[in-house]
């Protein structure tokens, strides 16, 4: 059950005052030493760290709710990526230069850019620190994304310097994917899924559905052996589209292998290790002709072990209303947080709307009546012209927008997807207008769901 309870503002303090009083990550010895070197200097009403989908959105809404200058947001990259076009970018259809925009131009206006990276938390008293100093704030909203973990497996990333692999997660590596996919010559086109939590967990198969057809119209399909290397068990979590997706599958005649984990790439002999996710220590060696590698990911490590963070190193939020289990004056939103749901922008955009409300309440002393559902979205590619738009909710079933079958393959939503959706994020969600399609979906239902 969230906290609405009184904010004790006898620990609101305009400075983080009483230095040595307490660490900023939980009170060791060595964070108390650093501590004790900064001083605060400012302060804002609400503090944003983060400035990707959710901190530039979160950033806008707080901005009109509690006036200008009056909220700041940390966010150490100059540029701001529209990461859902990667899928088509990896895939030739976009250009990465249409992905991305100066983060300058993305925060509003009357909104403190800070350029730096969070260095640590310190809800006790207040602050976050930057790196060299601390910063107070009345209320917090994390918004630092999702860590990528190449590193994590065996050869990379140091293998991204060979030919013939890709990624459609990292700006860094987008491109190679589709370079891999047009030198395609003969052999194995290997796609995987790790054995963590991701962002857009269609994703690492959307980009093999668009390399099946960009082979099939080139007529060098033939000379390919498409495989989904995944550590699920599953091709998707929800069971509406999972079907659909088998049955794409098997039309295309693309080899799925459950409980496979890429634990290694020698990329300098095009080969890729996978580990059987029931028997550690049973591997397999696959050589590759192309190999899309979707990362292991985690918590930012300024999140690990950290009094904000739940022991798996996630914003330890409620479901329904995002406010921060412990701390009432702490509010999480997107791919950071423990939310049980799938981490996507989509989701991020239903989010804002709920940590709206939650937020103005808590600033009234008063309850929550919003309640997040756990609505979330996945276009899930399956052609150069078509997508399954896959949407859900915390109960895993479909919560669809359209009163059509959204499990069929569809050109007007590959047209959403790849013409309108870049418009509405740049336009509409940044600016925190767009709350997600809910109220749409009431109308387009006629009431009926
Ligand atoms: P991000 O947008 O990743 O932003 C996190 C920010 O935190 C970054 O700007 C980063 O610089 C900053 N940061 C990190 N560490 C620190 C620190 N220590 N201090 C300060 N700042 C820090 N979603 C959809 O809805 N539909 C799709 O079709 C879709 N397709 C996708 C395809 C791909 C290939 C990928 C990669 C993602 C896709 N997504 C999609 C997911 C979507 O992009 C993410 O869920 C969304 O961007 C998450 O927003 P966020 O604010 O949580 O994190
Ligand atoms: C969405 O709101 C959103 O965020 C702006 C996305 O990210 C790009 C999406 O992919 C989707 C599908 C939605 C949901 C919107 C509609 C109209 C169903």
């Amino acid at each position: 059950m969230a906290y609405f309870g009184t904010i004790p503002w006898s620990a609101h303090v305009h400075h983080c005052s009483n230095l040595l009083r307490a660490g900023v990550s939980s009170g060791s010895s060595r964070s108390l030493h650093m501590t004790s070197r900064y001083s605060a200097k400012e302060y804002y009403d609400v503090v944003v760290v983060g400035g990707g989908a959710g901190g530039i959105t979160m950033s806008a809404r707080m901005k009109r709710k509690v006036g200008a200058g009056k909220v700041a947001i940390i966010e150490p990259s100059e540029t701001h990526y529209y990461q859902p076009m990667w899928t088509l970018v990896g895939g030739g259809a976009k250009k990465l230069a249409n992905s991305s925009r100066p983060t300058a131009s993305t925060i509003p206006s009357g909104v403190k850019w800070i350029k730096s990276e969070v260095k640590g938390f310190d809800p006790d008293r207040n602050c976050i620190r930057i790196d060299d100093k601390e910063i107070s704030y009345k209320y917090l909203i994390i918004s630092l994304g999702i860590k990528l973990q190449f590193e994590k497996i065996k050869g990379l990333p140091e293998g991204f310097n060979y030919p013939k692999i890709g990624s459609n997660y990292s700006v860094k590596t987008v491109e190679k994917t589709w370079k891999a996919l047009q030198d395609f010559k003969k052999g194995n086109a290997i796609f995987t899924f790790p054995n963590t939590p991701v962002k857009c967990a269609g994703a690492p198969q959307k980009i093999m559905y668009l390399s099946d057809a960009y082979l099939r119209k080139n007529g060098r399909r033939s000379d390919a052996n498409f495989m989904f290397n995944t550590s699920l068990g599953v091709i998707f979590g929800v069971k509406k589209y999972a079907d659909a997706l088998m049955e794409i599958i098997k039309e295309r005649n693309i080899q799925v292998n459950f409980k496979h984990n890429l634990i290694e790439v020698r990329a300098d002999k095009q080969e890729a290790v996978f580990e059987n996710v029931d028997n550690p220590g049973e591997t397999k060696v696959y050589q590759y002709e192309m190999l899309h590698v979707t990362p292991p990911m985690g918590p930012q490590d300024v999140l690990v072990n950290s009094p904000v963070a739940d022991a798996g190193g996630w914003v330890d939020v409620d479901k329904h209303t995002l406010q921060h289990k412990k701390y009432p004056n702490v509010f999480g939103i997107g791919d950071c947080t423990n939310l049980p749901t799938s981490k996507t922008a989509a989701a991020i955009a239903a989010q804002s709307a709920v940590l709206d409300k939650t937020i103005s309440l808590v600033m009234k002393n008063q309850s929550s009546t919003a309640k997040y559902d756990g609505y979330t979205s996945c276009p899930l590619v399956t052609n150069y012209n078509k997508v399954i738009l896959a949407e859900f909710d915390y109960s895993s079933q479909p919560l669809e927008t359209f009163p059509i079958d959204q499990g069929k393959e569809r050109r007007s939503m590959y047209h959403m997807k790849a013409d309108l959706m870049p418009f509405l994020y740049w336009n509409m969600l940044l600016t925190g207008y767009w709350g997600g399609p809910g109220p749409y979906r009431k109308i387009m239902h006629l009431g009926m769901k």
